[in-house]
């Protein structure tokens, strides 16, 4: 419990990925007394934590990367179009020296609890290891795939091999020469380390339940003309990324693959798949809403499968055939369907052959046993409310966040939660994030919330608190913006599907980031619309 201690600060940023040190160095830079808290040694996010064999940015690297400084933006030099991890911990190392971050952030440190305390308009802080905090404002930048599901097998604590996880990989690597290894998962993390461990290892079994998506990322240096292009005006560049559906440039048509002669519709298809990586998804714009828009696409991307994967039944069971395409995200890969033309390499299909249990030797399915040295656990992550739910959070009158959000993540623009006062999520559920290019959500919410706490600084108020009506509204607002598409027909980790007992429904807001980011402007320019602003114990505005 928190025990209401230690020195007040203005803002505690919790998570010092490329949110929290964004965050932190804007806050900073307005003159307020802003420190940040890392359960890691370091900065990076998730790009300190998943350091698993080819682990790299599905988004392009030049869109993929902060414009908030054009210094900065000149001096980094990006080695390929989709950058790899280690250039990417590289980048948020940089960031950080460069702004001079470190020093106001507090690493290897979690936040445990957080409890409002509505006399003194602050929220009161316990971390591990326990140290007191407090904070007139508590933002959260934990991330939206920050904590792996607790997923566990029956007797993996007896296996006497290795077991790795995706999300959890040792610092100094691992190397899996001469090694037997199996892999569990077949998500964006699987698909992107399945070609290198099976270069490395003697044997690698792949054990897949549900087949996804995956499109060529076709990476390698970025053309010079292309970093010509871009250098000449970046500030134009990343305007025309940010005013796009997803954060990023991707040729949205307008056309419509049904209305479309099918030649054509191919050739379309073929052009985007040469380009590779989420291009094909602005392709048609009524493959997200019309089933048989969506099955031109899928039948195109199963004989890509075919086309790739020598063995016929293989390419099928390889081929996604129980959610529409784009309804989980995508993925992006460097040979990930012709690996399994290896002969060290074999797909074990758990929906034939259910998954029993791990033994000392390794695996148990239904029909066989399989012997490991290693097994790498990618099995994803408890989305977007799992590093928040994690935390105690306690609102006005004590509210557990858990309890407030029992049926599904609320929130007002996916920024503030009612009843939790001068609480803000970077990137939370109800905003668009997971649908977008991260870092150009993240961008457009920091520099909202920091002119929301100018704002407020400047006249005097003390909290701030999304209403209950607007939060309903939002979420009211939210369900009419996915409704017309497929994406709830997958059992997704948007849905909260993934996770046993999380209760269903689609998180992110569909809206397009281009639609959200005119909402929050107006709501600013409206005086906070939506929101109970304070200062002290007099109600200012309400609406
Ligand atoms: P994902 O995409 O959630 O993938 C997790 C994978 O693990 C997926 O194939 C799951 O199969 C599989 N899984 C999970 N639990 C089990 C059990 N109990 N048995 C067998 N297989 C299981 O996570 P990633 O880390 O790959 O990617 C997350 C995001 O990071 C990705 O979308 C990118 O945006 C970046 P299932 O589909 O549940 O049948």
């Amino acid at each position: 419990r928190p025990s209401g201690d230690g020195q007040l600060i203005d803002a505690l940023i919790v998570g010092a990925g490329f949110a929290g040190m964004y965050m932190l160095h804007k806050l900073r830079g307005l003159g307020f007394n802003a420190k940040g808290v890392e359960a890691g040694s370091g900065v990076g996010g998730t790009w300190y934590w998943n350091r698993y064999p080819g682990a790299r940015v599905d988004i392009q690297s030049l869109e993929y990367s902060f414009g908030f400084d054009e210094d900065l933006e000149k001096e980094w030099r990006w080695s390929e179009r989709y950058a790899p991890q280690p250039e990417l911990l590289n980048y948020a190392e940089h960031v950080a020296d460069r702004f001079d971050l470190k020093r106001d952030i507090r690493f290897n440190t979690r936040v445990t609890a957080a409890h409002w305390d509505e006399a003194a308009q602050v929220w009161k802080v316990a971390t591990d290891p326990g140290e007191a905090l407090r904070c007139r404002h508590l933002i959260l930048a934990t991330g939206c795939l920050s904590v792996p599901t607790d997923v566990t097998f029956p007797g993996l604590d007896t296996f006497q091999g290795d077991i790795y996880r995706t999300s959890r990989w040792p610092h100094e690597g691992v190397d899996f020469s001469g090694r037997r290894v199996g892999i569990i998962g077949t998500g964006s993390s699987a698909i992107q380390s399945i070609p290198i461990i099976a270069e490395q290892a003697e044997h690698l079994t792949v054990f897949q339940r549900t087949p996804n998506y995956s499109m060529p990322a076709h990476n390698g240096p970025i053309p010079e003309a292309e970093l010509e292009a871009w250098a000449k005006d970046p500030r134009a560049y990343r305007a025309a990324s940010r005013d796009t559906v997803g954060g990023f440039q991707n040729e949205a048509s307008e056309a419509m693959a049904t209305l479309t002669a099918p030649e054509e519709v191919r050739a379309e298809l073929e052009r985007r798949w040469a380009w590779g990586g989420f291009r094909i998804l602005g392709a048609f714009a009524d493959t997200a809403v019309d089933p048989d828009a969506n099955r031109i696409v899928q039948d195109f991307i199963a004989e890509k499968i075919r086309g790739q994967v020598a063995d016929p039944a293989v390419a099928d069971l390889l081929t996604p055939k129980d959610h529409p395409f784009g309804t989980k995200r995508p993925c992006v890969d460097t040979g990930y369907y012709a690996t399994f033309n290896r002969p060290n390499v074999e797909l074990v299909n758990l929906r034939a052959e259910p998954l029993v249990g791990f033994n000392a030797q390794g695996i148990e399915t239904s029909k066989k046993a399989y012997a490991f040295d290693a097994v790498v656990l990618a099995t994803g992550f408890d989305a977007m409310t799992g590093a928040i739910d994690r935390i105690d959070l306690r609102g006005v009158g004590g509210r557990r966040i858990k309890d407030h959000w029992a049926e599904g993540p609320r929130t007002y623009l996916g920024l503030m939660v009612a009843g939790f006062p001068n609480m803000f999520t970077i990137t939370g559920p109800g905003s668009p994030s997971v649908l977008t290019n991260m870092i150009n959500s993240i961008e457009q919410h920091v520099d909202w919330i920091a002119d929301c706490l100018v704002a407020l600084k400047q006249r005097q108020q003390t909290s701030i608190e999304a209403s209950p009506e607007a939060e309903a509204a939002w979420c009211r607002h939210s369900t009419e913006a996915v409704t017309p598409t497929m994406l709830p027909q997958a059992n997704s980790w948007y849905m909260g599907a993934n996770v046993p007992g999380k209760p269903r429904m689609f998180m992110p807001y569909a809206g397009g980031l281009n639609t959200y980011t005119e909402i929050c402007n107006q709501v600013a320019a409206k005086g906070y619309e939506g929101f109970i602003i304070r200062q002290g114990d007099r109600v200012l505005s309400e609406s």
